[in-house]
């Protein structure tokens, strides 16, 4: 009997709504052309559930998550937490919890750059053609999960940047077992110059790399590595780096695809895979149908690849995604100059152009 694969849609927040519903309509697509059956379900997250529950993260939405195979995810903020410092509940804690809760601990973004975007970017296009990059970011520890509070009546604020042995040992192993199928290369970015938690990052890192002797293995500092990924980005591979620095320069390297909206990103660890646009709620352009639904669009092709082993469905994602850039439609975000105001499409019809 065929599989029934059970995948939960958790739209999250801002335009996390908009994208997402064209995440899945591809992948109900996806469904009909190969005979596959996908059952959806729908979770809530983020400022959407603080409002429905008070939580961020229900632990009915927890529940749904554990029982399916994968998890399309859009993106969770709301602008009246960014403005309200005190806030003790906030949508981000929700996507915290569930990264944790879930095991989630390797963050794989690649840097696709479509040949048709290369005018897009902010980067000269003979810097760019070629550049192939798949960045392992660290999900669960660093300074977003270490002690954090206020002191001395709340005039100080601390936050703890933290890593221990096995948390680097195992992204680092994805890391290198990731390189062997690519170009054998693998950057670390550390701050090991200053920080004590980058030095015991370098030094695991280190005794990892001896199991795989076919890599070269380049360590760079956080901010060399920002200065290189735009001068040169085309010398980068596979990237290895922590939470908080990964974060930052995967938004930086967004720029060499032409817009955090073509970003796709899997987060994979312990249990079931979770599929993300890299962009976040994005409120100063939701329910204006402008937000780009590709990355969410690229993000469920990593599903079907990644959790489902599907790799020609996959594939006939990521065609016509190209396809569609081809023929010449846009939306704002990829737009340039030269594009005719025709072929600037909303959300929902470049959902359904691809
Ligand atoms: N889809 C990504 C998203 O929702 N990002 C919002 C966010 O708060 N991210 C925190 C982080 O990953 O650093």
């Amino acid at each position: 009997m065929k599989k029934t694969y059970k995948i939960t849609i958790l739209p999250g927040d801002g335009i996390g709504q908009e994208v997402t519903r064209e995440g899945k309509k591809v992948l109900e697509k996806i469904a009909a052309k190969f005979g596959h059956t996908f059952e959806f379900d729908e979770a809530t997250i983020g400022h959407a559930a603080i409002e429905a529950t008070g939580n961020p993260l229900p632990d009915e939405s927890l529940a749904k998550m554990k029982a399916s195979d994968a998890i399309l995810f859009g993106a969770v903020g709301h602008p009246k937490y960014d403005n309200d410092p005190t806030a003790k509940v906030r949508p981000e804690q929700g996507l915290l919890r569930m990264r944790k809760e879930l095991g989630l601990y390797a963050n794989l973004r690649p840097i696709k750059l479509f040949d048709e975007l290369l005018e897009a970017s902010s980067i000269k296009p003979e810097v760019l053609r070629g550049s192939d990059i798949l960045f392992f970011r660290e999900l669960t520890g660093d300074v977003y999960f270490g002690e954090r509070g206020r002191k001395d009546n709340g005039d100080t604020a601390y936050d703890t940047m933290i890593y221990s042995r096995y948390e680097v040992e195992r992204i680092a192993h994805k890391a290198f077992k990731a390189a062997m199928t690519r170009k054998k290369k693998v950057m670390s970015v550390d701050k090991s110059n200053v920080l004590e938690s980058s030095r015991l990052w370098k030094e695991v890192v280190n005794e990892v790399a001896k199991q795989y002797p076919e890599v070269t293995l380049e360590h760079q500092f956080i901010d060399a590595a920002a200065m290189l990924l735009i001068k040169n980005p085309k010398a980068f591979d596979v990237v290895l780096t922590g939470n908080l620095f990964g974060d930052i320069l995967t938004d930086e390297a967004s720029q060499i695809a032409g817009s955090m909206g073509m970003l796709a990103s899997a987060s994979v660890g312990d249990t079931v895979g979770l599929y993300e646009p890299i962009h976040g709620s994005a409120h100063d352009i939701t329910g204006k149908g402008v937000a780009n639904p590709l990355a969410s669009i690229l993000s469920a092709a990593l599903l079907l690849d990644i959790s489902f082993g599907m790799k020609e469905e996959a594939d006939t994602v990521i065609k016509a995604v190209e396809q569609t850039l081809k023929a010449g439609f846009r939306t704002r975000d990829i737009a340039d100059a030269n594009t005719p105001a025709a072929n600037i499409l909303n959300t929902e019809t470049m959902g359904a152009k691809v």
